[in-house]
């Protein structure tokens, strides 16, 4: 199974990011604890220099399996469900922007949070239609180019839109687009899914992504979720990306990593 963790190509609120800062030095660091691939959460294409990234990335050995987007939401409060068409244009066109970058790095498109909340005032389902023509519209354009991309069933703490792998899944065939799948987040299921390993074998091949913190979202291993159960459950799909660690970095970035990393080698 391929390791990856989750790294912030810029400094950001979001908690469960165990590495932020220095980019070379952490993709360094990355590398020598073992991991196959970085995960980068990029706020804004715009802001990276994707030669250097890539090359830096390439020279410690390492894949990007998928850039996460959801900064653009934490940061900047753009969001495909606002009520403002503005902020829903300047959304989809901040997704479509990862294109490119993502093509070059063979990686997945994240949709997390830029899905956004239903403001006040405004009704579940028209959040839901504004939803499913900004995936519609993204997805198009990135057939094109042949890239991917994976929308995040999150906790009801975080939004009120697209909770489980059965409301995703539901979402899928309302999108009715091949590139456009899920990525589920041991965290978030462990809150909202009535079985973590049924959840994992319903959504089978639309499974484009996994995230791993344990059920405190610490690394795998810091708490009481049976990840001998939930990797064997999604091995058994098929599934032959990579397992990304999103956690917090209790005690600290570097050794939240190392074990992770061992724990979950020692259960797969
Ligand atoms: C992002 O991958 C995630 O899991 C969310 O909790 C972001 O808020
Ligand atoms: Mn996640």
């Amino acid at each position: 199974m391929k390791l990856a963790i989750v790294l912030s190509t810029h400094a950001a609120q979001f908690q469960a990011v165990a590495f932020k800062g220095d980019f070379e030095a952490n993709v360094a660091r990355i590398a020598s604890y073992g991991y196959d691939g970085v995960e980068l959460a990029i706020r804004d294409p715009k802001l990276v220099n994707a030669d250097e990234l890539e090359a830096v990335v390439k020279k410690h050995g390492l894949e990007v399996p998928a850039i996460g987007t959801g900064q653009a939401w934490g940061e900047e409060r753009l969001s495909f469900t606002s009520d403002d068409p503005a902020v829903r244009r300047a959304a989809i066109e901040r997704i479509k922007s990862h294109v490119p970058l993502a093509r070059r790095l063979n990686a997945i498109i994240i949709l997390g949070l830029i899905r956004g909340i239903t403001p006040p005032g405004q009704s579940h389902e028209q959040s839901m239609a504004y939803l499913v023509e900004a995936l519609q519209e993204c997805a198009a354009v990135a057939a094109t180019e042949g890239v991917r991309f994976a929308l995040e069933p999150l906790n009801r703490y975080e939004t009120d839109l697209i909770h489980t792998v059965a409301e995703g899944l539901d979402l899928i065939r309302q999108v009715g687009a091949e590139n456009f799948g899920l990525l589920l987040d041991t965290f978030h299921m462990n809150i909202e899914e009535p079985s973590i390993e049924a959840s994992i074998r319903a959504c089978g091949d639309r499974i484009f992504h996994f995230h791993v913190a344990d059920s405190n979202r610490w690394h795998p291993g810091a708490g009481h979720l049976d990840f001998r159960g939930i990797l064997t459950a999604l091995r058994e799909t098929g599934y032959d990306g990579y397992v990304s660690g999103e956690f917090m970095p209790v005690p600290d970035a570097d050794t939240s990593a190392r074990r992770a990393i061992e724990y979950l080698r020692s259960v797969t």
